[in-house]
């Protein structure tokens, strides 16, 4: 269960959390169109608080909002304003921030021009996604039986509220049958991504990763991407099957939610030594060393509250 935080602002105020209600007739809840983002502030380790990327996040909120063709009514800048805000006013030193654009009410059926776009900003706290036990020991995972979408089916490059049906399919298949997490191969069959997550492997000392294609551009993926580079490890992005990922050295997850997580087990099949190995383990501390301001290299990624 989620705990309850003081306040959500919705629609131009915050207002207390009981008291974020929407009306059945909320265009988005019949038809799934809305867009989102999930942003993490952490405590860094001088006391502060900083939210990781807000910048970059509230741009893909509004590319997303741009491909889906929602006019979200206020400004990038009066969004990232209140990421911040809602913090103080919630007294949350870390924190998951998830703003959501969505289709009010008004008409019905599929060309709903001139319903509201309303937006909230919630703030949560979130531990580890895929448990502080897999972040450490490193996490199962199944290829799903679900495809990822089809790039002219669902707009991949949005972060859209619909497109988490495939997910959700592929997560609960993946769970009912025991593993942690699930990994989508696009409709080509090559590997896309898993459910929440972007997907990277090492093998020989190189890293790599499925091209923005039809899937999501994470931004921990960029981080990562970035991290490796700087530590002198190529990184390609390339398309890749699922045996590649059988031969790995190593296979990681990256995401807001999940961080950066080591994968031990693909298809039954362990993957290196069965344990997070060097290029993880260190990308993974670089990460959280990033993300709690102990890297001047990367303050730009940090707003402090
Ligand atoms: N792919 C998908 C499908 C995805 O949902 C996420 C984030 C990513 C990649 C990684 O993107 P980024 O957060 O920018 O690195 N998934 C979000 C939602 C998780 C949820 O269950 O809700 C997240 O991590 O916040």
């Amino acid at each position: 269960m989620v705990e309850k935080a003081k306040f959500i602002w919705m629609d131009g105020k915050f207002i207390p959390w009981d008291e974020a209600q929407v009306h059945i007739m909320t265009h988005s809840l019949h038809y799934g169109l809305g867009v989102f983002e999930g942003i993490r502030a952490y405590q860094c380790a001088d006391g502060r608080t900083a939210i990781f990327r807000l910048r970059e996040h509230i741009r893909r909120l509004y590319d997303s909002a741009h491909v889906m063709q929602m006019d979200i009514p206020y400004p990038q800048a009066e969004i990232e304003h209140v990421c911040a805000e809602i913090l103080k006013v919630n007294g949350q030193k870390e924190a998951y921030l998830r703003p959501l654009a969505f289709v009010g009410d008004g008409v019905m059926g599929l060309h709903p021009q001139n319903n509201p776009i309303r937006v909230a900003i919630i703030s949560w706290i979130w531990g580890a996604y895929l448990g502080d036990e897999g972040l450490k020991k490193g996490i199962r995972a199944k290829i799903s039986s679900f495809a990822r979408h089809h790039v002219n089916v669902m707009m991949t490059k949005a972060k859209a509220t619909g497109n988490y049906i495939n997910s959700i399919l592929a997560k609960r298949e993946a769970t009912a049958l025991g593993y942690d997490e699930a990994i989508l191969l696009d409709t080509d069959g090559y590997v896309a991504e898993a459910s929440g997550e972007n997907i990277f492997l090492a093998r020989d000392g190189v890293i790599k990763t499925p091209p923005l294609t039809a899937v999501l551009p994470g931004i921990t993926r960029d981080c990562l991407i970035t991290l490796a580079r700087d530590f002198g490890i190529p990184v390609v992005e390339e398309i890749f099957s699922r045996d590649e990922l059988y031969l790995a050295d190593e296979i990681f997850m990256t995401g807001t939610a999940a961080e950066v997580t080591p994968v031990r087990e693909v298809d039954g099949r362990r993957i290196g030594p069965g344990k997070p190995g060097p290029i993880a383990k260190k990308l993974q501390a670089a990460f959280f060393e990033v993300v709690k301001g102990q890297d001047p290299r990367y303050q730009h990624w940090l707003t402090y509250i």
